[in-house]
């Protein structure tokens, strides 16, 4: 038996992990105690990747439909296939009829499929941007005038946190990589106070000294409400601020009374969590995607939160907030020539089908997909790692329209509902078989990168990713050779091309498994940033018109997304999470619905069964549907239609739903 070092790359926390091998079995997962981030923490998703590799529905072989039936080949046949199936498409069509998903941990495959992406010349491109969120980019840019300024909280010398629409206890966080969240929020908690805003009394309300509990997708008239009485009380700090009088008038509405109607919560409960904002040093808030799913209420409650934090000093200040400055690249080398976005945003032309949409950091909303199809406009999709069929709105309209597709290749390690739909599956290295490196080291919470060696060799024929992607490049004839050569790179060769500017070499990173730059707070470059467009820009009219365009939420019943702690997304159905639906016990009574039995939820576009959990933690009208879930998938209730027309971005969260027993 053998252990080797590695990291786990199962969510973006990237724990440090030891793997216990005997040949070419994997035995066990570990936390490695020694690791200077996570310090021997795990979770149960970690600790479930023996489970993972030896998953009986693995993928070894490429697999190709031939006659309607999937079939297993060699790499050879199959990308030959796929390669003259794309040429004439491309050919016939243009490169505007080929689209691609982009969502991977693997950093090589990611990069190399971006490369592909860019030399076919395609302006389909879909990512988990705009069904996870995308309210943070538009307010980085609005706001900070940069999409870059990528804000996390100072969690080591934090004293007031705010998390709205977030459950790090179970997700591990949003956009920022919380390894021991629960030791995390205990520590804040213990030295100052935590507030959770959430519909729910979550694992991480638990844990906390405050919690509010407002309708959904009314986040916004909470923050407004505050942001109200704080510009009344003088701002606290000097930082520079355009827009002031605007901003005043925005929120000038939110008054007590009118916010606790909107929120259908106490007015004291409001004024308790108002009398300890004033009380904090300063305020830094963490939103997840309780907030982001929310569509165009996404976009201005995060740009209240924003405000909040600027209006209370905590923006790039030691116990607020800071911003990610890079480890593969470094924007504070950028000095004077770091980009300013117009206050008015930047977008680009649309999918044809959608005349609303538009498109946001060069990508289309995932929603758009089955129109692009069915108009004849995308005939081609490449699939770089995701779990479609689970992630994208509107089940009842992504299959036909998936299966309508003359191409659609999809990368992967496990069989699923989604590569049963796909012409060409391309089975490639699970995370325990090949080298990689931490590609989001902008999600960290730390300026640092990892490294780790494949820890198992390959099982069956599986390839890397990102030779995959340069195989195909090359049968197409493009030239994507920079990044690596098919027939002579390593995948440690391709690694090192992508820590080309970073802050250390790749060597060092390989000796030592990982590396770390000190983190400046107050970061120098953020206060030139915010200096050279004048200061932070607190009404950008686009955000202020969206807030004043808000109609009240139904009084409906409606549904919320929720993480469970043994499954990520689409994947480790095997951990045996059930679907639990989570229904106050009132709600439940008034539709004849008991706990422990099954439960169908309805809404304008579909249907789905799980199993009810009668709860008190939930208030009245809310309904928590867990994301992921292959029988009792929610987007069969969501909608491709129902999106925030500035980002794409859809709404996850906030829709009508019935309640019926099944
Ligand atoms: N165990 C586990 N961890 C994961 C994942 C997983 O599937 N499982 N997925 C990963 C991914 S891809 C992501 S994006 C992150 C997401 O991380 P989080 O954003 O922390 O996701 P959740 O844990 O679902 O927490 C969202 C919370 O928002 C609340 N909520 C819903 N609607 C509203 C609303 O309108 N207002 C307010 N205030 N709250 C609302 C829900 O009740 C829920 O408690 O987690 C990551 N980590
Ligand atoms: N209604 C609703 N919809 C949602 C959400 C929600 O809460 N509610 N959550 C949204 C969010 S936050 C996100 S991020 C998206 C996520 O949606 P997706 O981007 O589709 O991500 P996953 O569901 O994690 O699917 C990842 C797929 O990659 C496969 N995989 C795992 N490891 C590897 C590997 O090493 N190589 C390859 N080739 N494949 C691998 C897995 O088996 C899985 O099928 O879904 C979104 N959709
Ligand atoms: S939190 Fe769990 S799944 Fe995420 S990296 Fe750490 S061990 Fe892996
Ligand atoms: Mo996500």
């Amino acid at each position: 038996m053998q252990t080797v070092r590695s990291f786990c790359r199962v969510c973006t926390s990237v724990c440090g992990i030891l793997v216990d091998v005997d040949g070419d079995q994997v035995l066990r997962v570990r936390g490695d105690q020694d690791h200077p981030f996570s310090q021997g923490y795990t979770c149960a998703k970690g600790r479930a990747l023996p489970l993972l590799h030896h998953h009986p529905a693995r993928l070894e072989k490429p697999r190709m439909r031939v006659d309607g039936q999937l079939q297993d080949t060699s790499w050879d046949v199959c990308l030959d296939d796929l390669a003259t199936r794309l040429k004439a498409i491309i050919d016939e069509r243009g490169p505007q009829s080929v689209a691609f998903y982009f969502s991977t941990m693997e950093s090589a495959g990611f990069r190399m499929a971006e490369a592909l992406h860019a030399a076919i010349g395609t302006p389909a491109k879909f990512s988990p941007l705009t069904i996870d969120g995308t309210a943070k980019p538009l307010v980085s840019d609005l706001v900070g005038g940069f999409m870059g300024l990528s804000g996390r909280t100072d969690l080591d010398n934090c004293d007031f946190l705010m998390l709205v629409g977030i459950n790090p206890v179970v997700s591990h966080g949003h956009a920022i990589s919380m390894p021991n969240p629960t030791g995390t929020v205990r520590d804040i908690a213990k030295r100052g106070q935590v507030w959770v805003v959430d519909p729910r009394h979550t694992e991480t309300a638990r844990l906390a000294t405050g919690h509010l509990a407002p309708r959904p997708s009314t986040d916004h008239a909470v923050l407004a409400y505050l942001v109200r009485e704080i510009l009344r009380d003088g701002r606290k700090t000097d930082v520079p601020v355009q827009g002031l009088a605007e901003l005043t008038a925005a929120v000038e509405p939110f008054t007590l009374e009118h916010t606790a109607t909107l929120c259908d919560v106490a007015e004291t409960e409001l004024t308790t969590l108002l009398a300890a904002v004033r009380s904090a040093r300063c305020v830094a808030i963490e939103t997840g995607t309780g907030v982001t799913m929310t569509a165009e209420r996404g976009n201005v409650t995060q740009w209240l939160a924003w405000v909040l934090m600027i209006l209370t000093g905590a923006m790039n200040r030691p116990g607020g907030t800071w911003f990610h400055p890079g480890f593969a690249y470094q924007l504070e080398a950028f000095g004077e020539f770091l980009p300013v976005t117009p206050i008015e945003g930047a977008f680009g032309p649309g999918p044809r089908s959608r005349p609303e949409a538009q498109a946001f950091i060069n990508e289309w909303p995932c929603a758009v997909l089955p129109d692009e199809i069915a108009a004849g406009n995308i005939r081609a999709l490449i699939n770089v790692g995701g779990s479609l069929v689970t992630s994208f709105p509107e089940t009842g309209k992504l299959i036909p329209a998936l299966q309508h597709l003359e191409v659609f290749a999809t990368t992967e390690i496990v069989n699923n509902d989604t590569t049963e739909l796909a012409t060409h599956v391309l089975p490639t290295k699970d995370p325990l078989e090949r080298p990689d490196i931490t590609l989001h080291d902008i999600l960290s919470s730390r300026v640092s990168v990892q490294h780790t060696p494949a820890v198992v060799a390959p099982v069956g024929e599986r390839r890397s990713m990102w030779w995959v992607f340069a195989d195909l490049g090359r049968r197409l004839g493009y030239d994507v050779g920079s990044l690596g050569d098919p027939d002579r790179s390593t995948d440690d060769d391709v690694l090192s091309v992508l820590l080309a500017g970073a802050r250390c070499s790749f060597e060092d990173v390989v000796a030592k498994g990982w590396a770390e730059a000190p983190r400046d707070l107050p970061a120098q470059w953020v206060d030139d940033h915010i200096g050279r467009m004048g200061g932070w820009r607190l009404a950008p009219p686009l955000l202020v018109d969206q807030l004043a365009a808000l109609k009240p939420m139904p009084a409906a019943l409606v549904m919320v997304p929720r993480r469970q702690r043994k499954k990520l997304n689409g994947q480790l159905d095997f951990l045996g999470e059930s679907a639990e639906i989570m229904i106050n016990p009132d709600d439940g009574a008034a539709a004849g619905v008991a706990g422990g039995r099954p439960v169908t939820v309805r809404s304008a576009n579909g249907e789905l069964t799980g199993v009810a959990r009668l709860d008190e933690s939930i208030r009245r009208g809310v309904v928590s549907i867990p994301h992921g879930h292959h029988e009792a998938n929610v987007n069969r209730l969501t909608s491709k239609d129902d999106i925030d027309t500035v980002t794409g971005m859809v709404r996850y969260s906030g829709t009508p739903v019935s309640l019926h027993p099944a």
